[in-house]
């Protein structure tokens, strides 16, 4: 650079990003879940939980089991149909944290809206997320679980049992059956639980394996939450079936690539 020129000013509206506490890194590695506060104001809360909720209205009517939908209301890939939630999905401050904790560099797997009707009597019971997806060489995924409101433990927050990403070798369990997980491996019935509830625009990490759940919505309001998976950038397709690479044509063994997935 010339002694002339002028560094490029940073928008004022683009805060720069902040890094994580190694202490918080590390925990995160050692636990399998983290704690972030303060990712979105009250204002951005509200408007990416209108889009949210505008986006999902029609859902219970379009797919899932009846068991699945008294758990949750989903809508899968919900940034690939709305810009608003685009920018929330790949938000720099999330994706930098996500890569500062995996530890590698990431792509989107993908996201959704998770919501839970008021009063819908279903905890999502515990499971981890990796036996779902048709995955291999994806040592660290991870999932951002954002609060759109405020989530204390009766509009249903996540609970987490420490150290379960270690577990590689489970097999995918019924988020609607209690006894699922556990019966699996049944000595997670007395392990440690932490529970997290969040303000609105506080999230969690959790590793792609570490078992969660989240309780009930006991409330007369909608729980509203974004989800995003980040998958290490050198994940390849297992074969196995999934939402989200059904019909794209991926071979077993390529990596999972191209504009759907795209680098964060
Ligand atoms: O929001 C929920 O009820 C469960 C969320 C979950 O299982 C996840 O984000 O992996």
């Amino acid at each position: 650079m010339s002694a002339t020129s002028t560094a490029p000013l940073l928008s004022p509206t683009v805060p720069a990003l902040r890094s994580l506490p190694a202490e918080l890194v590390a925990s995160y590695r050692e636990r399998g879940f983290c704690k972030i506060e303060g990712l979105l104001t009250p204002e951005q809360c509200a408007r990416f939980r209108a889009e949210s909720l505008r986006l999902t209205s029609d859902v219970g009517k379009l797919n899932g089991s009846a068991g699945y939908q008294r758990v949750l209301t989903q809508r899968v890939n919900i940034w690939r149909d709305s810009t608003i939630m685009a920018e929330l999905t790949l938000h720099p401050q999330l994706c930098a944290w996500a890569t500062q904790l995996a530890g590698m560099p990431l792509r989107l797997w993908h996201d959704h809206a998770l919501i839970k009707q008021p009063m819908n009597g279903a905890a999502t019971e515990f499971h981890q997320d990796q036996p779902y997806w048709p995955h291999r060489d994806s040592p660290q995924p991870i999932s951002a679980w954002i609060a759109l409101q405020d989530v204390p433990v009766e509009r249903g927050c996540m609970s987490f049992i420490p150290g379960t990403h270690h577990l590689t070798d489970l097999r995918s369990s019924d988020l609607a059956d209690p006894t699922g997980l556990v019966s699996l491996r049944p000595e997670l019935a007395w392990a440690e639980r932490v529970t997290l509830p969040l303000r609105a625009g506080d999230l969690t990490f959790h590793h792609g394996r570490t078992a969660h759940m989240a309780n009930a919505n006991a409330t007369d309001q909608h729980r509203v939450a974004h989800t995003v998976i980040f998958i290490p950038r050198t994940t390849r397709f297992s074969g196995g079936g999934h939402v989200c690479t059904n019909g794209i044509g991926f071979k077993p063994g390529e990596i999972i690539a191209g504009e759907l997935f795209p680098e964060v």
